[in-house]
């Protein structure tokens, strides 16, 4: 038979056409199949499918046609229209149809190959992510890509590779906009500050969960703060009118100084709407409007260590990262790292153990500096016992051991068990560094 013939040509699309030719007493043009089309073009188990065919006939006669397949049930028939419910099965069929315009037949058949359930495997590629200003972004750099406010962010995944046939959808998650379902691209205003977060799912096509990516970003570029800068770069502030920089010492004085400083500020992608100061000695957080537009004072500073920082806040209420200075006012002594350059002071250090012969007497020797005056005094404590009467540091050198050292013999039995030793030293302001040291003394 030719349909026959014409079924062992298997091609994906149409081709094969053949013709009766069978006598007739009139010339009659036998009708031509131009096109196949099916849909979807990937068939999946159980799917509706709709096979069209397109033909025509050079008399003009009307045509008839015919659809079968070698599986699968035929569901529907509307002149070349069928739709046809593919087998709940994995397996190659053949789709053949005909057209006869009563006289003669033309027929076409085509092969398809219907597809299991499989897993999903999907790869994303990088997100194509476009702001309104057509500024493309990448993804995975570790800021944060920001988008400015009142631009249109567009997003985009692409795929990389799919392993599996499939018809892939496509689900957005995320903080921000309207979120379709179906493509791969995505279309919000940026209309928020702060942190948003874009996801896509890849479902496949029985439903199942592919592969998800997601993808952080910020609207609204944060205000950006500085400090007035001096000639080599670092950031300046005023006290008592004197200009200094960041990290400077400011000896002792009475009454304590009065700090200025000044910032500038910028936005991105908005206005500056305020600005504010942080000076909290006991590291608090506590942010206070700026007392002169950019400008701001803190008086009666005394003896300690601070820091001043700077902030500001655009149009949207967002603030930007911080930008200060530190600095001292009379440092605190600091405690020299223990090196011991003799050998006739016990000197435990934090984890020792001792004999009790080793521990009585015990003798202990401690130096300190203080980067901006004069070491005063120091005073000792063992345990629960009083604090030593204040020590005046050794005013030259002792042999062995450098100036403003402490060195002493505790008066004192000091019996087994855990003993800690407590050290301060004093510098003439009255500032005081402790340190400690733990010891164990054995029976
Ligand atoms: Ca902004
Ligand atoms: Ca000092």
């Amino acid at each position: 038979m030719k349909a026959r013939a014409a079924l062992a040509a298997a091609c994906l699309i149409l081709i094969g056409c053949s013709e009766d030719k069978t006598s007739k007493p009139l010339p009659n043009h036998v009708p031509r199949v131009d096109s196949l089309r099916i849909a979807p073009a990937v068939i999946m188990r159980a799917d509706t499918v709709l096979v069209r065919v397109y033909a025509s006939d050079a008399d003009g006669d009307s045509l008839h046609y015919a659809f079968a397949a070698t599986d699968g049930d035929l569901l529907e028939t509307s002149g070349g229209a069928f739709t046809w419910l593919a087998p709940d099965t994995s397996v190659a069929c053949t789709l053949w149809v005909e057209v006869t315009d009563g006289r003669a037949t033309a027929a076409a058949d085509t092969a398809v190959l219907v597809h299991d359930e499989a897993p999903l495997t999907l790869t994303f590629g990088d997100i194509l992510a476009i702001s309104g200003e057509d500024t493309t972004w990448a993804s995975g750099t570790a800021e944060p890509d920001t988008f400015p406010l009142g631009s249109t962010f567009r997003a985009r995944w692409t795929v990389a590779s799919v392993a599996a046939v499939h018809r892939i959808r496509y689900e957005w998650r995320g903080t921000v906009g309207e979120l379709p379902g179906g493509a791969r691209s995505f279309e919000a205003a940026v209309d928020f500050s702060g942190p948003a977060m874009l996801a896509l799912q890849a479902i496949g096509s029985y439903g199942q969960s592919g592969p998800r990516i997601s993808y952080r970003f910020t609207g609204n570029f944060d205000p950006r703060t500085s400090f007035l800068r001096d000639e080599q770069g670092r950031r300046m502030f005023q006290a008592n009118g004197e200009v200094r920089a960041d990290g400077d010492t400011l000896p002792r004085l009475a009454g304590g100084y009065l700090i200025a400083t000044c910032v500038t500020a910028r936005d991105p992608d908005g206005r500056i709407i305020g600005h504010q100061y942080l000076f909290d000695p006991r590291g608090g957080s506590n942010w206070s409007p700026a007392t002169h537009d950019t400008c701001f004072e803190v008086s009666q500073v005394s003896d300690g260590d601070y820091a001043i920082f700077a902030r500001s806040i655009d149009d949207a209420q967002r603030t930007g990262p911080r930008d200060g200075v530190q600095f001292f006012v009379n440092q605190a002594p600091r405690f020299m790292p223990a090196d011991p350059p003799s050998g006739f002071v016990q000197n435990p250090v934090s984890g020792d153990t001792l004999s009790r012969a080793d521990a009585n007497p015990l003798e202990i020797r401690f130096w300190a500096r203080d980067p901006d005056g004069e070491l005063q005094i120091y005073r000792y404590k063992l345990d629960s016992h009083p604090w030593s009467l204040p020590i005046t540091p050794s005013p030259g050198p002792v042999p062995g051991l450098p100036a403003a050292s402490l060195l002493a013999e505790l008066p004192y039995q000091i019996g087994a068990g855990s003993h800690r030793i407590t050290v301060i030293a004093l510098d003439e302001g009255g500032r005081q560094t402790a340190i400690d040291v733990t010891f164990v003394v054995l029976r």
